[in-house]
């Protein structure tokens, strides 16, 4: 029988144990980070749009969720507790909107997250959705895409340091009572307008961005004209950038939003809509607007160009 001649080393050599010793802990950090941000709620940035269209989903099993009614109420309860578990300031503003069906009862939800400035971004929608006594309307795109949204960019924006001070905002009776006038519509926003005015806060803020009916399966946004020019070039840059040309088309229209206050008051705004909704906008304000037409692709699309667009205006 051959006898051995080399020695059995006792211990491994230290190169090799030190890079174990590395990789374990590094496989302990990841572990722990990916413990961390889904307590917090938070999806990877790849899932964002998914995470989205899980909410639009849980808001749509509310059922229709018109200001004042019971489903808004509980509505009102998932966001504020999303967007405080994911590490906001919440406060919500109730007043009572003085309508044509007589008041009702309203209230805006702001998150927010305090930068190195007092300098103020915002991202907005509406989450109200518009009362139709003839057929049910849940309003999963509108109404509900934008509020989904939101809620899922609130866990990941939560995680990244900005210069800027950011709100989320959840602006209430953004759709008319009865028939759209200038007084029976835009409540929640012409309010936090009013509030801003009053608070001579107008100057802080730097950038208002409105989400409204992003989640079609067939995005596609057009310029909007009331919109401020720099604003919409920037958003309809970064898109570019990011590939999502196809999406932002160089065309335009003209829409009345929840930016018009804030456009009126003088803070820089966007509208961010797709008002081509199913075939001549047949699923706009119609039974039809259900969660099956919208896409976490599309809502993927927008947190993607939000992400980016608040990067560069927290770069300016
Ligand atoms: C958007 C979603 N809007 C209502 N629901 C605003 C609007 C009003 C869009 C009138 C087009 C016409
Ligand atoms: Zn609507």
């Amino acid at each position: 029988m051959a006898r051995r001649t080399t020695p059995i080393p006792r211990s491994r050599p230290k190169r090799r144990r030190t890079g174990w010793v590395l990789a374990a802990l590094a496989a302990i950090a990841l572990i722990g980070w990916g413990a961390l941000s889904r307590q917090r709620g938070g999806a990877a940035d790849s899932a964002i749009g998914q995470a989205a269209l899980d909410h639009v989903r849980e808001l749509v099993s509310y059922g229709p969720r018109p200001s004042g009614s019971p489903a808004h109420r509980t509505m009102q309860q998932y966001i504020v507790e999303k967007a405080a578990a994911a590490g906001w300031a919440v406060e919500q503003d109730r007043f009572t909107a003085d309508t044509p069906a007589g008041p009702v009862p309203m209230n805006n939800i702001v998150a927010r997250r305090p930068g190195r400035s007092p300098r103020v971004l915002i991202l907005a929608t509406h989450y109200d959705t518009k009362l139709f006594r003839e057929f049910r309307f849940v309003g999963a795109n509108d109404g509900g895409s934008g509020t989904g949204l939101l809620l899922a960019l609130a866990p990941i924006l939560a995680r990244r340091n900005f210069n800027h001070t950011l709100w989320l905002v959840w602006l209430d009776g953004e759709e008319a009572i009865q028939d759209w006038t200038d007084t029976d519509s835009l409540y929640g926003s012409r309010h936090m307008a009013e509030k801003l005015k009053a608070d001579a806060a107008v100057p802080q803020i730097g950038a208002f961005l409105l989400v409204d009916m992003i989640g079609d399966r067939d995005l596609d946004l057009h310029r909007e004209t009331n919109s401020t020019p720099w604003l919409t070039d920037l958003v309809w840059n970064v898109a570019g950038r990011l590939g999502h040309q196809r999406h932002f088309l160089n065309s335009s229209h003209t829409i009345s939003d929840d930016h018009l206050p804030f456009l009126a008051a003088g803070v820089p705004a966007v509208d961010l809509i797709d008002y081509n909704y199913g075939r001549n906008n047949a699923y706009w304000h119609a039974a039809e607007d259900t969660l099956d037409k919208l896409s976490a692709q599309s809502l993927q699309v927008m947190s993607e160009v939000l992400l980016e667009a608040v990067a560069e205006l927290d770069r300016q």
